[in-house]
């Protein structure tokens, strides 16, 4: 009996033995297991940290970077380094001006020099979890284990380029007549051609007076197309009518150099505008108008800033325009009720055959050099070359 207990007993012990192996053998398959799925769910989320740390990077050397453009944009002379504060990160920015810096920035074999004037060069590393911040480690739940893992540190770099443009609107007279020998009708004596500066709240201007019709030749065939009675309604430099030779202006190059900085564009061949507003007259904020073909405003038409027509300018309605209007063929204003102004200047061709231009009811182009010097200095600004971000 006791050798039979023995044996039952050694059983049970073997049998217990047996069990715990299994459970042995079982575990330490699900311990690697677990093992190794807590090591790929450390491995994500340390990839994950560091994109996100990445991204927070790119963030920072980004805002960085428009910081530095919103600083040359109100102040074009602007140079220097500083600190940025981004979303609890760093940027460290650096505008440098290429006039000054000895180096050839644009390459055309020449430092320093007048073309490098009004560009710059902006540097922006945006650092998330660097030395500026006080390096890694300390990023736990305050229970150790997975939290505790170190800051992810990253660096990202945006280098962009950018100019303060310059504009200045031109004006040598009221209205530039490309074509000396163009056919002109003059309608009645209400028109005015003035090449007096006046601003558009009647006061003087500033500037000395330009010649009312400017020409780059002989001045005669205009003059003769005026009445006796029509002489006096051109005025400016000189006696009346105040008809001038002048230096020829490109007018097809100046339409091509404004095309660029248009922002509403008309695109023909021939396009006619009821009422319309080609920026803010009342507020002188200037936009850059672009025909490709013929214009007809037959509305009312107010208006500020550049009116470039390729083709014919044909006005029929009200115009109110305080600005520069170009036209690369006819410009015509027919007589009527409306009121037809532009404060500024008037440039077109007229190089076609038949009637170029025509000067009716009480048209009135009005040099004022303080409506041009505004258009010209809102419609400057910074402009930006490229942007390289690493
Ligand atoms: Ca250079
Ligand atoms: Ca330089």
């Amino acid at each position: 009996m006791r050798c039979a207990k023995a044996d039952n007993g050694g059983t049970a012990r073997g049998q217990r033995g047996s069990a715990m192996l299994l459970v042995l053998c079982a575990a330490v398959p699900l311990m690697v297991a677990g093992g190794t799925m807590l090591f790929a769910v450390v491995r994500e989320r340390a990839l994950n940290e560091q994109l996100a740390a990445e991204a927070s990077a790119d963030d920072a050397a980004a805002s960085g970077a428009h910081d530095a453009l919103a600083l040359l944009a109100l102040d074009p002379g602007y140079t220097g380094s500083y600190v940025l504060a981004v979303d609890g990160h760093v940027a460290n920015v650096s505008v440098t001006a290429w006039l000054g810096d000895g180096v050839d920035n644009d390459g055309n074999g020449l430092v320093d020099d007048a073309a490098e004037a009004d560009w710059s060069t902006i540097t922006a590393e945006g650092v998330v979890n660097g030395a500026a911040t006080g390096g890694q480690g300390g990023a736990t739940d305050g229970s150790g284990g997975l939290l505790d893992a170190p800051r992810r540190e990253a660096r990202a770099t945006v280098q962009a380029i950018a100019w303060f443009e310059h504009l200045t609107v031109p004006a040598a007279q009221s209205f530039y007549c490309h074509d000396p020998e163009a056919d002109w009708n003059f309608i009645g004596t209400a028109f005015l051609i003035s090449g007096h500066d006046i601003n558009p709240d009647g006061t003087t201007g500033g500037a000395a007076s330009i010649p009312g019709i400017g020409t780059p030749g002989n001045t005669v065939s205009i003059t003769k197309q005026l009445g006796s009675t029509q002489k006096g309604r051109v005025k400016g430099q000189g006696k009346f009518p105040s008809v001038r030779k002048v230096v020829s202006i490109d007018v097809d190059s100046l339409l091509e150099d404004w095309e660029p900085h248009a922002t509403v564009r008309y695109d023909g061949p021939l396009d006619t505008l009821g009422d319309v507003k080609l920026g803010d007259r009342t507020a002188l904020q200037p936009q850059v108008t672009h025909a490709k073909g013929d214009l007809k405003l037959t509305g009312t038409t107010t208006g500020c800033g550049i009116l470039l027509v390729e083709g014919n300018l044909e006005v029929t309605g009200a115009l109110d325009f305080a600005g520069l209007v170009v036209v690369g063929g006819n410009t015509t204003f027919k007589p009527g009720s409306n009121k037809q102004v532009i404060w500024g200047a008037l440039a077109t061709i007229a190089t076609v055959t038949g009637e170029d231009i025509q000067i009716g009811g009480d048209a009135t182009i009005q040099y004022s050099s303080s409506v041009l010097s505004t258009v010209g200095d809102s419609l400057s600004g910074l402009r930006l070359k490229s942007w390289t971000q690493r």
